[in-house]
């Protein structure tokens, strides 16, 4: 316990609140002893990789979980986004949103289609239906929506704008493992959808996400796609890769999905904590998953209102850096404004007014398994003693 002065701040030179780092992401560590015995078991079986029974389990007892056909298991959630634009066999431009992680958007580029930009609805943060449909011309293909922090797009309005323009739709649900909207989980809607289990997701396989899709077809496609005709029925495609996920991923991806249930009661706890000790604050605001009616808890995304804290986004993330608390700005900059669209795609540089303001605003908080009810008290405490101390913050980190 290192708890400072109310007054003592490390962004001036006094002792950081943590000595190590307060990391930002889910972080899923399994019991040692259950992790050795499943790489004994892989040893055992001398088999890496290429679809073998680790894999081949997780996918079904995914398909299971979500209640989905068939679950295509990739090493992770970049090149599964490749996949299925490879598996689809889209042509032109899809749309999407600038405010993402680069993979949803760069996963496009490097299968050979482009973006085309659309805005998010600025309390949602969720792609709006409206700025899509206005980018809607005849070299669209497809839509490809976000389901941003443990919430959802307005997936139905999505299918309806797609059916009535004959685009495709799938989604990146990155961030949406274990969400519900309208009582079905995420992973049934759109022709497929493309889960990450990074380290920093809810369900970790260290690095590892999946495809989930209810077509045979499309599901055989990912296959011949993810293993060179490697696996599945063999069914023509227009490229192969290598997506394949490996045995040693698998095992962590098994031991973390069976541990969900009590990883997402803690996050959800996280969450409560948070909210009580931030509601007071002025100028803060904890953004809700929105779009479902069951969330991960995910993500602790907020947003500063600089006139009401009193620091800007940037000095509350320099003054908690410097605390030793990892807080992110997730997504900055938006990907309109980001190498190599700002140059290739110049009129949208100014053209997604709320994804600028999300950009700048937006800050997101440390959660998951490596957090205690502590650190978070310490977080909050911190965050209100930046604001009760701005305008001497402000003055000395050069600001007015
Ligand atoms: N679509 C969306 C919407 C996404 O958000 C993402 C990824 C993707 C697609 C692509 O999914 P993958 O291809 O990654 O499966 C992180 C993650 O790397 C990335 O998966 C995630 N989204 C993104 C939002 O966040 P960084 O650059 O912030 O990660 P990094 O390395 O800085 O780690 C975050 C924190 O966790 C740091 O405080 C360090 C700490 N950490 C991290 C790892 C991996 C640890 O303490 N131990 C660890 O093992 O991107």
């Amino acid at each position: 316990m290192n708890a400072m002065a109310a007054d003592a701040w490390a962004v001036l030179g006094d002792t950081p609140e943590f000595d190590t780092p307060v990391p930002v992401g889910q972080l899923y560590f399994p019991d040692w002893a259950r992790y050795e015995a499943a790489m004994r078991g892989i040893f055992a079986r001398q088999y890496y990789t290429n679809q073998g029974p680790l894999a081949q389990e997780l996918e079904q007892r995914l398909a299971g979980f979500l209640g989905v056909r068939h679950v295509v298991c990739v090493t992770n959630a970049t090149i599964g986004l490749l996949m299925a634009v490879k598996a689809l066999d889209l042509r032109g431009k899809v749309l999407v949103p600038a405010f993402t992680f680069p993979a949803t958007v760069q996963a496009l580029t490097w299968a050979g289609v482009a973006p085309a930009f659309c805005d998010v609805d600025l309390q949602t943060q969720q792609l709006d239906v409206a700025a899509a449909r206005a980018q809607i011309g005849p070299d669209v293909s497809a839509i490809l929506g976000v389901n941003l922090w443990g919430g959802a797009c307005d997936i139905a309005a999505l299918h309806d704008l797609a059916r009535e323009n004959g685009l495709r739709l799938f989604f990146d649900s990155a961030h949406a493992f274990g969400c519900r909207a309208g009582g079905v989980p995420i992973g049934n809607f759109g022709e497929l959808e493309v889960f990450s289990f990074h380290a920093t997701k809810i369900l970790s396989a260290t690095e590892g996400g999946c495809i989930c899709t209810n077509d045979d077809l499309l599901a055989a496609r990912l296959r011949n796609i993810r293993s060179s005709y490697g696996a599945g029925t063999p069914t023509p495609v227009p490229l192969t890769s290598n997506g394949r996920m490996s045995e040693a991923q698998a095992a962590v991806g098994l031991m973390s999905l069976e541990d969900f249930p009590r990883i997402l009661a803690r996050n959800r706890q996280l969450h409560e904590r948070y909210q009580a000790g931030l509601a007071h604050v002025p100028g803060l605001q904890l953004v809700r998953p929105s779009g479902v009616d069951t969330t991960n808890y995910q993500y602790l995304v907020t947003r500063i209102d600089a006139s009401r804290f009193g620091l800007t986004r940037d000095q509350l993330l320099a003054v908690l850096k410097a605390e030793n608390i990892n807080v992110r700005r997730y997504f900055h900059p938006g990907m309109h404004r980001a190498l190599p669209y700002v140059d290739e795609l110049p009129w949208y540089r100014d053209a997604l007014p709320a994804t600028d303001l999300l950009c700048h605003t937006s800050l997101q908080f440390p959660l998951g398994a490596l957090v205690s009810d502590d650190t978070v008290d310490r977080i909050c405490a911190r965050v209100a003693a930046a604001h009760a101390n701005a305008a001497r913050i402000r003055a000395a980190l050069g600001g007015s």
